[in-house]
């Protein structure tokens, strides 16, 4: 039994014991998210304050600085100077290669009166200060109009070496079924710069509405991209069966918007996929151009996996090719990235048979059934894509039977995992996107009140961390799909997307045996959140749920 003084000896000293626990929590290091591959401890911390200079000896840590400097101006409500000498408190930027071997690496190592970062390219200094950034408070992520600003920020001295295990660390967003605004677009890009995802796959044709001006068809957005009574392109999918019925939806990005968002990306180290679904997924492009897309004596009748009739490019006729080469043209003027997605899943059953215009074309080039003439179709456009001195990707689908394509292309496996090691064993690179793990149009669990698709198994955020690629070269990396038939606005996108991309990150960066969902969860939900709330992001609260 103790005494009333005991007890309250050991209550001071409970208090004394636990006020430096109590001051370096907020200086915790192990906060950052995609986990670096090392962290190591230093002593003390750096204060930066307006007086804080910085020094660079690289244009490469243009983009770097400026996103520092766009957040402090947000959220601090200054801009640092350019230091001339090294004697107050200074943030150096370094170009290294010496020392930084790989691409998209960086060191960054705090003390108490310098910072120095350490890349051999433009990725690896914005990763570094992606880095810096999430050792500050939570505020510094905060965005226009939200308020307070905080004058002097604490961070911890720390060295990190950092690296990312996958080159390809995606995510897709779909605006075809619901269009999506050019700011929701740059609002959706930058979460991705801030977790270091660097792939935006962007889905801008389906059945439900073509979203990109092609100045050559107009008619592909005037009236490709209306949907709704009174419109050629009847609500044939969801939102019909649960959003809004007797309204108009309609929208596209104009070329400028295009290039304004590649900019965009690209200043955060983004490259943007373009993908043009062809020759299923193309509703909205033969109800404007049938004439040019479809066999006028076909009398196939069909429908696709999501209902929609005779969606379908013909490949027997050869305005298909000469419509295909002339949007891929200023597709590739658009798009400086090498690749352009071609699509190419669920063709519809059916589709084509009674085409006399596909018959001829099996006549003349020996195709024996509907596998060959996709094949053929591939082959047609992966010269095409040649041409136009791009590489395709395409889905899974596309490779198919004997598909002769070029050896660098990429192919993304969405059905399983095995679908892509079934692609590897025939030494062919892939992108894996599993439907069980990485498909974020799925619900989280399985609840009439929880948004999403059902038709697959749920993806909780646990599930995604538990997503191991595998090792074989082959594979290019990860990515995550966020296909919106019931993402029917901005807050049901962000619900379903975050905090699951977090998860995505770490299984894109991290390297596997640094990988503990426990520790994870814990770093997500506490500063994860954090960060994604200064944002306003409208996340999925919970990170634990199964
Ligand atoms: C399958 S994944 C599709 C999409 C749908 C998605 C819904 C893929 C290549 N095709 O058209 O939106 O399922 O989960």
């Amino acid at each position: 039994m103790h005494t009333n003084k005991e007890s309250s000896f050991f209550l001071i000293l409970l208090i004394f014991i636990s006020i430096p626990l109590f001051l370096s929590a907020g200086k915790n290091i192990h906060v950052i998210i995609p986990k670096p591959q090392k962290v190591l401890s230093g002593n003390g911390t750096f204060l930066m304050t307006k007086q804080t200079r910085y020094l660079s000896d690289t244009s490469l840590a243009q983009n770097a600085i400026a996103y520092l400097q766009n957040h402090l101006k947000q959220n601090a409500g200054y801009l640092l100077k350019r230091g001339s000498d090294s004697k107050v408190n200074t943030i150096h930027f370094h170009y290294d290669p010496k020392k930084i071997k790989k691409s998209e690496a960086y060191r960054l190592h705090i003390e108490k009166n310098k910072i120095s970062i350490k890349a051999r390219d433009k990725a690896g200094f914005f990763y570094a200060v992606v880095s810096l950034m999430q050792l500050m408070d939570p505020a510094i992520w905060g965005q226009k109009g939200s308020g307070r600003k905080q004058k002097n920020w604490t961070i911890p001295s720390c060295t990190i070496e950092d690296y990312p295990r996958f080159r390809w660390r995606g995510m897709m967003l779909d605006t075809s079924r619901n269009f999506f605004s050019k700011d929701y677009v740059k609002k959706f890009i930058d979460r991705m710069a801030q977790h270091k995802l660097n792939r935006f796959h962007w889905h801008l044709t389906d059945d439900e509405g073509w979203r990109l001006e092609i100045k050559r068809y107009p008619l592909l957005t005037k009236v490709g991209a209306k949907r709704g009574p009174g419109t050629k392109l009847p609500f044939s999918t969801y939102p019909a069966l649960r959003g809004q019925k007797n309204k108009v939806q309609s929208g596209y990005y104009t070329q400028n918007d295009i290039r304004e968002i590649v900019a965009y990306a690209k200043a955060r180290a983004i490259e943007i996929l373009p993908e043009i679904d062809i020759p299923g997924h193309a509703k909205a492009a033969i109800v404007a151009y049938p004439k040019l897309l479809q066999d006028p004596k076909d009398k196939s009748s069909y429908r696709s996996v999501q209902k929609v009739a005779n969606n379908t490019i013909n490949p027997g006729m050869e305005s298909s090719y000469v419509f295909l080469d002339n949007v891929i043209a200023e597709v590739s003027r658009l798009f400086p990235f090498g690749y352009i997605h071609l699509g190419g899943d669920e063709i519809p059953k059916g589709a084509w048979k009674r085409s006399p215009a596909v018959h001829r074309l099996m006549q003349k080039k020996g195709l024996k059934n509907a596998k060959e003439v996709q094949n053929y179709f591939f082959t047609r456009l992966d010269r095409i894509l040649a041409k136009h001195k791009r590489k395709m990707i395409a889905w899974q689908e596309v490779m198919q039977g004997k598909a002769k394509l070029r050896q660098n292309n990429i192919f993304m496996a969405w059905k399983s995992k095995k679908a892509g090691v079934r692609m590897i064993k025939k030494h062919r690179n892939v992108i894996m996107t599993p439907v069980q793990y990485l498909y974020f149009d799925q619900q989280y669990s399985r609840s009439k009140k929880e948004p999403g698709h059902t038709w697959s198994t749920p993806v909780s955020t646990q599930k995604t961390y538990a997503f191991n690629p595998g090792n074989s070269s082959y594979i290019r990396g990860v990515q995550a799909c966020l296909w919106t038939e019931t993402a029917l606005n901005e807050k049901i996108a962000d619900y379903l997307v975050w905090p699951r991309a977090l998860a995505l990150s770490e299984v894109a960066w991290t390297a596997q045996k640094k990988r503990h969902w426990k520790e994870f969860q814990k770093r997500a939900s506490g500063e994860g959140l954090k960060r994604l709330k200064a944002q306003g992001v409208h996340y999925r609260p919970v990170v634990p749920i199964r």
